[in-house]
């Protein structure tokens, strides 16, 4: 076991009802007895980056406090993913997919393996991921060089937020 610390997890869903994926993912992820779901974030709607014409995007992201290790983390949301109904490997990278979980960010760690890769290598990159860990952690720093995530010009690139229901 690790100390305990905030872990970040992203949400996306581009298939089938969307915030109700995102809810009983949520709650998939708190099932965890090992695992504490601190704060969601606002839902946020984009078309797809990349990959094949699909639907539009939800995403989330929340934020966790575990002891778990990354790649414990890492397995838990597989499970998540497998009990909403994703297969993998998927037929077509970045197609549609009813539940997408990342692991954006752990506090202060570094994982470079060939299947989890933490932070995650897109996180600044992408205003869909970057926004809602911002909204749950906004004093997240990149633990590679120490750069607050808020600083990022991708943080404050535009997105549509969905009305909380
Ligand atoms: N995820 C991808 C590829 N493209 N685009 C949006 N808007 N949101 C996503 O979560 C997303 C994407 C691969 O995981
Ligand atoms: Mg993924
Ligand atoms: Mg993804």
């Amino acid at each position: 076991m690790d100390s305990p610390r905030r872990v970040v997890i992203g949400l996306g869903s581009s298939l089938g009802d969307r915030l109700a994926t995102l809810r009983a993912a949520i709650e998939g992820l708190g099932a965890h007895p090992g695992l504490e779901v601190l704060r969601a974030s606002p839902r946020y709607e984009s078309p797809p980056a990349g990959g094949p014409p699909q639907g539009d995007y939800v995403n989330a992201a929340v934020l966790v406090r575990t002891s778990l290790p990354a790649r414990g983390i890492l397995d838990h949301t597989l499970a998540v993913e497998r009990s909403l109904g994703r297969t993998r490997p998927d037929a077509v990278r970045w197609g549609p997919r009813t539940i997408d979980l990342d692991v954006l960010w752990i506090e202060g760690e570094i994982v470079a393996e060939p299947d989890l890769e933490v932070p995650h290598p897109r996180l600044h990159q992408r205003v869909f991921a970057l926004r809602p860990l911002l909204d749950v952690a906004p004093d997240a720093r990149d633990p590679r060089t120490g750069a607050a995530y808020a600083s990022f010009p991708e943080a404050s690139a535009s997105i549509r937020r969905l009305d909380e229901v």
